[in-house]
């Protein structure tokens, strides 16, 4: 594979300057006139907040000047370029990243401390950027990131939300509270906005002979978001769309004194960009959404297709071999439609023309396979809303399933050899009793059953491909099948863990897959080591690049294999430890300061920290320590000594509809305040629930965990990144073998995690057959549920659902398995106590941990995509 020109550049990149006096004066400068600081007052009666922006405005000078030679070098050598599309982009603060990835830690350092400040401080004064729910949202930041660092040229494409994630606040009685992001009130000095590029997105209306008459539109209007790459001068790109009115406002309207109405408009329009959706992995289904998703993706292709246009004219067969849509998930997979509008109604293509070129240029991720999370959009909302995406989507789903039309045929005449279809005739009983006999039984006249036509059978089996489908749960109801639609529209299909990219191509994709197995890939996903190793972890990153003897290890994770030798070196082991212990110092530091609770810093620290759902089952982390706690209230003093002390933490939020999350929330909370205040406890449990888990929070959490807790019923988290993360960072897992921890016990060796439950192969049978007759109750598993149950933690009442939700198989159905999975879970815990007890052991697996992350680096997953998706190629920018 070529590099496009001239030798990765790994110097540093040109920038205004990087002496510290004359960064100095620089900040100095940006106080006065950007911040607008009285001089009087600079630098010492300042407040953080202040002088944050103060240096952000001025690290911002750095940014945009490599930004802009990059943007101009790459639009000059006109490569392919790729474009990931999503509607969630985790970024969580950029100050400290922008000064790390660009090297200019030291010189800001020593620059802010000569004004009386220290950088630390002010990295607290900065607002996280929460475009996202979690995992998925997170994975796309980190993608941008590697994409920057390996000079790929690529931009990501989203919406500027002005709310993003809520903020949780837990109250007085454990209940969780949602709070507005109130995100950019202090500006937000890490984009440039362009109130000169902006697109018009239609909405409603009606179509005539093919043409679109939008019956509502809004503008979407671009701001500029610098991706810093790492140890290279490369600078990309994430471009994130505003929504406003087309115009300002309706001036008869105001002239007629009707005040509310002439801005009614502008509320209208923008509130397609206000809100983040609040769901992760649940039900979404509002117009609003779609509206979002539409928005977003106009604008995004519009872009590009203009930008192709201007370089390019109308050589449109080019288009694949210039552009490439990655869609993230199926929020953008609205673009099928819409690429083929753009091409067919504005640039004159004919269809297959047309569709050709859709079908190269986009490719699509699947990262779920919840039923409730793969949305299929009402024909009647989507219809209404895009009317001329409709038609497109019907006319795709007519193509589609003529193109099959033979193959089902002659699989349906197969089936028939084998197994003869029964003839008609020999069929109802029922028909034989007298229409009137059941008038006069007060049963319905017609029957049902018989008025409904026998479905055809190659009728039957092209259904099972459509794109557009009845909704099995209401009679005459269409959906439109938005992963269907992506699928066929793509040129690859990928799934994020080996054993998820396997599972989709055997259910929810398995028809699509036996047709074109060649689109279907794999590409686990990774984390960015800069983040989440060499910035969130400082005192490991030293011993790391000390013991390895270079400092390239951020670029090159593999390098860290090169720990394994040094993983039963006792002195080593020493520093590891030592490492670690400063970051629980740390940790315990901040939850003192954000909760009052008091953590002691000996003992293991336990944490699990995800968005609040039944599958990734932090109920059963807590039916675990309730039942700890329950062995602790009944031993003996002698046996109390024997227990190995535990901090357990958790983090994460519930979606504001989620009836049973916001439960498990609550439980958590409400155990935290017995088992923290009970004096026969004293330091050898405690239990935290940090309020609003976010990026920040992860970053103090990852360094200072011991364990962490991947616990998800096998076959239902589709890869994590989480379990990488502390990975990365010596962490061990107790877990079962889902998603991409399996990738991780091959790297590490399975034999050091705590591996338990069921995997995946064993999960179906359990639901189908076995679950019904299942009375093998665990008596540890039977005292925890009775201690929800019997008001040991108060809220009596409102535990009760919470409880039969695992246990009374008449009110809950346990479809996670928390009930079998628990023995095997607490034999996997005793393994981890006896395990923390040999400290040497311990730290040996823990240095392997890091030593096996390599793997696990966003640049790998990234290279792959480039390589085996998107055919980028680097293009380094030269550094000046
Ligand atoms: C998710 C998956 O649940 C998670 O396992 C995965 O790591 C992540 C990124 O691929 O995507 N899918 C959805 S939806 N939200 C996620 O976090």
């Amino acid at each position: 594979r070529e590099v496009i020109s001239p030798s990765n550049g790994a110097s540093a990149s040109a920038k205004p300057s990087t002496d510290p006096s004359a960064v100095q004066a620089d900040v100095l400068q940006n106080l006065e006139y950007v911040v607008g600081a009285p001089s009087s007052k600079i630098p010492n009666g300042l407040d953080a907040s202040s002088v944050y922006r103060g240096v952000a405005a001025s690290v911002r000078e750095h940014l945009i000047d490599a930004f802009n030679r990059t943007q101009d070098y790459w639009s000059e050598k006109d490569p392919k370029f790729v474009y990931y599309l999503s509607a969630e982009f985790l970024m969580g603060r950029s100050l400290m990243n922008a000064v790390q990835n660009l090297e200019l830690t030291d010189t800001y350092s020593q620059a802010v401390k000569q004004l009386g400040y220290d950088l630390e401080t002010l990295r607290d004064a900065e607002q996280n950027a929460a475009l996202g729910n979690g995992g998925l949202g997170r994975l796309a930041a980190c993608f941008i990131d590697s994409m920057a660092t390996l000079n790929l040229p690529g931009w990501g494409y989203g919406i500027r939300y002005k709310y993003g994630m809520f903020k949780q606040a837990i109250d007085e009685k454990g209940y969780q509270q949602e709070l507005p992001d109130i995100w950019l009130s202090n500006g937000n000095p890490w984009e440039i906005p362009r109130p000169d590029i902006t697109f018009k997105i239609g909405f409603y209306g009606s179509v005539d002979n093919f043409k679109w008459s939008p019956g509502e539109t809004v503008l979407a209007k671009a701001y500029d978001n610098p991706i810093p790459g790492f140890k290279t001068p490369t600078v990309g790109n994430l471009r994130l769309w505003e929504a406003l009115p087309v115009a300002e406002f309706d001036l008869s309207a105001f002239n007629e004194g009707k005040y509310d109405k002439a801005v009614e408009e502008r509320r209208k329009a923008e509130d397609i960009s206000a809100v983040l959706y609040p769901n992760d992995a649940t039900e979404y289904g509002k117009e609003l959404r779609l509206k979002q998703q539409f928005f977003f993706v106009s604008a995004s292709l519009q872009d590009a297709v203009a930008r192709f246009k201007a370089k390019h004219g109308d050589n449109w067969q080019l288009l694949p071999e210039k552009a490439v849509f990655q869609m993230n998930d199926t929020h953008p997979t609205i673009a099928v439609a819409e690429l083929m509008r753009l091409l067919i109604d504005e640039q004159s293509l004919d269809w297959d023309t047309a569709w050709g070129i859709t079908q190269k240029t986009l490719a699509f991720t699947n990262h779920t396979v919840m039923p409730e999370a793969l949305e299929k959009w009402p024909v009647k909302v989507l219809g209404k809303l895009l009317p001329r995406h409709m038609e497109i989507i019907d006319k795709i789903d007519q193509i589609w399933k003529d193109s099959l039309k033979e193959k089902v045929l002659a699989q349906v005449e197969e089936m028939h050899k084998k197994n003869p279809p029964k003839p008609k005739a020999a069929k109802p009983l029922k028909k034989e009793v007298p229409l009137a006999a059941k008038a006069e039984a007060g049963e319905p006249a017609e029957d049902e059953d018989e008025e409904e036509e026998e479905e055809d059978p190659v009728e039957a089996a092209l259904n099972k491909y459509g794109i557009i489908t009845e909704n099995p749960w209401e009679k005459g109801v269409k959906l439109v099948n938005m992963a269907y639609l992506a699928v066929v529209g793509s040129k690859a299909v990928n799934g994020v863990a080996a054993i998820h990219s396997d599972i989709i191509k055997r259910t929810i994709f398995k028809d699509f897959y036996e047709l074109a197995p060649h689109k279907f890939q794999n590409k686990t996903n990774g984390v960015t080591p800069r983040r989440w190793l060499a910035w969130c972890n400082p005192g490991l990153a030293a011993l790391i690049t000390e013991t390895l003897g270079t400092d390239t290890w951020p670029n090159d994770l593999n390098l860290l294999t090169g720990l394994r030798k040094h993983a039963d070196d006792k002195e080593f082991q020493k520093k590891w430890r030592a490492i670690k212990h400063e970051n629980k110092a740390k940790l315990a530091a901040k939850i003192k300061a954000r909760t009052g609770v008091d953590l002691p810093t000996d003992p293991l620290y336990d944490i699990q920290i995800k968005r609040i759902h039944e599958y990734k089952r932090q109920y059963m982390n807590i039916l675990s320590i309730i039942y700890r706690y329950h062995q602790l209230k009944t031993a003996s003093p002698e046996e109390r000594k024997k227990f190995v002390p535990r901090v357990t933490i958790f983090g994460g939020k519930a979606a504001s509809a989620y009836y049973m999350a916001k439960k498990i929330v609550r439980l958590i909370n409400r155990v935290g305040m017995v088992v923290n205040n009970d004096p026969d406890v004293k330091d050898l449990l405690k239990v935290v629930f940090v309020p609003d888990y976010n990026v920040d929070w992860a970053e103090a959490l990852i360094p200072a965990a011991e364990l962490c807790q991947q616990i998800s019923t096998a076959g239902t988290e589709a890869s994590g990144t989480s379990n990488m993360k502390f990975q990365m960072n010596g962490c061990l897992i107790i877990g079962t073998m889902d998603g991409a921890n399996i990738e991780i016990a091959e790297e590490v060796g399975k034999e050091n995690l705590f591996i338990f439950g069921m995997d995946e192969s064993e999960v179906p049978a359990w639901r189908e057959s076995k679950r019904a007759e299942w009375k093998d109750y665990d008596p540890r598993f039977v005292k925890a549920i009775e201690m929800v149950r019997d008001g040991t933690f108060g809220d009596k009442e409102y535990f009760q659902d919470l409880a039969d939700s695992v246990y009374d198989m008449k009110k809950g159905n346990d479809w996670f398995l928390v009930a079998p999975d628990f023995a095997d879970y607490l034999r996997a815990q005793e393994e981890v106590d006896k395990v923390y007890l040999d400290q040497d052991e311990w730290t040996r697996r823990s240095i392997l941990y890091t030593a096996g992350s390599g793997f696990f680096s966003s640049d790998r997953t990234i290279k792959q995509y480039a390589d085996e998706i998107w055919d980028v190629v680097p293009v380094p920018v030269p550094s000046s």
